[in-house]
């Protein structure tokens, strides 16, 4: 319900944070531990008794036993890091903030309460992300929206810019242009598969969304917490914790929505708009495509797959981006390990939404596929039909296993 997306390449609009991956976090390599010692008992294996255990701060930090391009990104952002990029910020006349594609609750919540903390510091700012520039119906009530410019408008070749959320500059879609011209460019992040770029990086893989990082640069930046930059922080930091319920929700998240809620935040209000609410048509749509949910017990090395499909047809005029919610009605299967719900975009592709319970790394799966994501929430996009889809992912869960 959170995330991001391979979006680049994403049909529209997407609110799931799913990709590109965060956290290869070392509390799913614990799921997996137990896993292998006991079968495909459900109970023992649920990811709420497998990885209940925090894992140490120094986990991620030791993941680079896959050394590789990305091993040097893994590094949380150092202390001069952070002053360089409070040194360039407070000597810019005028900053460029841009976000991924088919923006998140945490790229755009995340950029948009910067972007009104640069204001408030009298600096002339744009902000923007790549086509489609479109806000998910979801997201149009954070505030400072009026900060939002058409990618077009921005300037082609910024003396500051500030990515957020984005793993790469390939993310900016048609911002990466601006980003590769800019006088300076420092990248905010907390996906452990940051490509690393930028000559400021303030990524720090074991941050729980960007939003906790764009919180310590607006304070470090000497701007307090107003309600309406604690909002966009606070939506961030609801989508990539998956309403402070995935392992990612650590003491330290908790202790920076206490202080967003202090400035003012609604968790409620936020929640509301976030994922409890539809058009009246989203009643029919969910129950179409809960009536065709199939459940394949013998899939996914015996530990089951229920998947689901809702084409063009069957949602007639309920938006893409409603259907987000749908998946977390299939993941509740108790005999599934994962859940699949196959959602044909506006162009007519097919964008896979793909859950587990954390005994299979769904990251590895769908990079397969040309997606990826987080082990337990991940995606893809597909040209071809559902059926051919769904047998390369049958035929590649058992192996991540
Ligand atoms: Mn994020």
């Amino acid at each position: 319900m959170t995330g991001d997306e391979g979006r680049a390449e994403a049909p529209g609009p997407g609110t799931s944070g799913e990709w590109p991956p965060h956290d290869a976090g070392g509390h799913s390599v614990a799921g997996h531990d137990v896993v292998s010692r006991n079968g495909a008992g459900r109970r023992v294996t649920d990811p709420a008794f497998a990885s209940t255990a925090p894992t140490p701060p120094t986990a991620v930090t030791a993941l680079p036993a896959s050394p590789g391009p990305a091993g040097p990104a893994q590094a949380p952002a150092a202390e001069l890091e952070w002053e360089r990029a409070v040194e360039l910020i407070h000597a810019a006349g005028e900053v460029s903030l841009a976000c991924h594609v088919a923006p998140d609750g945490d790229a755009l919540g995340s950029m948009l309460a910067l972007a009104q903390a640069l204001r408030s510091l009298g600096k002339r700012c744009f902000a923007s992300f790549g086509e489609p520039f479109a806000v998910p119906a979801i997201l149009r009530f954070l505030p400072g929206q009026e900060l939002l410019v058409e990618p077009a408008a921005m300037p082609p070749a910024p003396e500051l810019m500030i990515s957020l959320d984005a793993a790469g500059r390939a993310r900016l879609g048609a911002l990466a242009d601006a980003a590769d011209r800019a006088g300076s460019l420092i990248v905010v992040d907390h996906h452990a598969s940051n490509i690393g770029f930028g000559g400021v990086r303030l990524v720090d893989p074991d941050a729980a969304a960007t939003a906790v990082l764009v919180e310590e640069l607006i304070r470090r930046l000497g701007v307090p917490l107003d309600q309406d930059i604690a909002q966009g922080l606070y939506a961030g930091l609801a989508s990539d914790t998956g309403s402070f319920k995935y392992p990612c929700t650590t003491p330290k998240v908790h202790d920076l929505a206490g202080r967003l809620l202090t400035a003012g935040v609604r968790p409620e209000a936020v929640s509301r708009e976030l994922w409890d609410r539809a058009p009246f048509g989203y009643l029919q749509v969910l129950a179409g495509a809960l009536s065709r949910a199939r459940l394949e017990r013998d899939a996914a090395g015996g530990r089951g797959l229920v998947w689901t499909t809702i084409a063009r047809s069957d949602r007639r005029s309920v938006p893409y981006d409603q259907l987000e919610g749908i998946i977390d009605q299939l993941r509740r299967t108790d005999e599934a390990e994962v859940a699949v719900v196959c959602k044909e975009t506006d162009d007519g592709r097919w964008y896979f939404s793909v859950r587990s319970k954390g005994n299979i790394d769904l990251s590895v799966v769908c990079a397969a596929l040309n997606g990826g994501g987080h082990r337990e929430m991940a995606g893809f996009l597909w040209s071809g039909t559902v059926d051919d889809a769904l047998d390369r992912l049958r035929a590649l869960l058992p192996a991540a296993d």
